[in-house]
């Protein structure tokens, strides 16, 4: 007897697609693949899969997906990338962060929570001294004076040596390397804390934008009938020799769309009151935010995960 090609070997009155073609596929991958490169590859390619038959996807609706894809690595470079925004109007880096992060639920108290990167952060943001202000050129009435601690989540004592990375966008809603009429580097920088933990800076209280809608993001949302909102944020990025580093976002309490993010980013924990600030000349609002990190020593007890000191120093993971 022949040997069947396994297509000719289904039963089709019990299945409507071969049963075995998954199976084949993920057999495929040979014995020199990494155990998590095995184990993940097996799992994208059966939910792919899976995804597909149950859709009952046709070709001319894969082409449309492969198109977005393709569009969006078209149009990303190191101003824009369009891939993360696309993962992020699916939530996808949001459930990422959440899974990277998590703490035992059992923990006393937190280190100050996460929240999603997104895609405008930009390495070696200018390092300033204590008390500076990362406004250029921008006259605006929402000048805000942010200070306050950086400490160890456990123990209270100051973190001597943290960098507190942070950027926000302009009143227009552009981060700068959006927009041309922006200085580089406007409304970005880096303080490090002293021996006290303490820092503090002059920003502007943000405003809620939308997220870049011209792609393949814009795309989704309007297929999906969602807005590109995200409510105001600043972003921030503690790293402090010995500790995790914490990736989070602050959101104002009085902005729009807390409720319905685009990117599903806002934690409750995260909303702050911008206060009215008497007295200062240089500013408007009062934000008084305490970071509080762990070491990794500390987060490994608590079963938290993510970034091991070796990966954290790049904030990067290698395949
Ligand atoms: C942003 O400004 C942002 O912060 C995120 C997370 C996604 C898209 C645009
Ligand atoms: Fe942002």
């Amino acid at each position: 007897m022949a040997a069947h090609h396994p297509v000719e070997a289904v039963d089709h009155r019990s299945h409507k697609f071969n049963p075995h073609f998954t199976e084949t596929v993920i057999n495929a991958t040979g014995p020199n693949a990494t155990p998590r490169v095995r184990k993940i590859a097996a799992s994208l390619i059966q939910h792919i899969h899976d995804f597909a038959r149950e859709n009952e996807i046709t070709i001319d609706e894969w082409l449309v997906g492969l198109e977005l894809m393709n569009e969006a690595g078209r149009m990303s470079n190191d101003r824009r990338n369009e891939g993360q925004l696309l993962c992020d109007v699916f939530g996808l880096e949001s459930l990422v962060d959440e899974i990277t992060y998590k703490l035992a639920s059992d923990a006393k108290d937190e280190p100050t929570a996460t929240a999603i990167l997104g895609p405008f952060w930009r390495e070696e943001a200018p390092q300033k001294k204590m008390g500076e202000t990362i406004v250029s050129g921008i006259e605006s009435k929402d000048r805000t004076w942010m200070h306050g601690t950086v400490a160890d989540f456990r123990t209270g004592s100051p973190v001597e040596g943290a960098v507190l990375d942070v950027w926000h966008t302009a009143p227009n809603g552009l981060y700068e390397q959006q927009d041309p009429d922006q200085p580089e580097y406007n409304l970005r920088g880096r303080f490090t804390t002293g021996k006290d933990g303490k820092y503090d800076f002059y920003c502007l209280k943000p405003v809620p934008y939308p997220i870049p809608f011209d792609g393949p993001a814009g795309k989704v949302l309007q297929a999906l009938d969602r807005h590109p909102y995200r409510p105001a944020h600043i972003h921030f990025i503690l790293t402090a020799p010995g500790y995790k580093p914490i990736v989070t976002q602050l959101f104002d309490r009085q902005s729009k769309y807390l409720e319905d993010d685009a990117v599903f980013a806002v934690k409750e924990s995260l909303i702050m009151d911008f206060k009215p600030l008497e007295g200062n000349p240089q500013a408007e609002f009062d934000l008084e935010m305490d970071f509080k990190m762990a070491t990794f020593e500390d987060a490994k007890k608590h079963a938290q995960a993510g970034p091991t000191e070796e990966s954290a120093s790049g904030l990067n993971v290698k395949i």
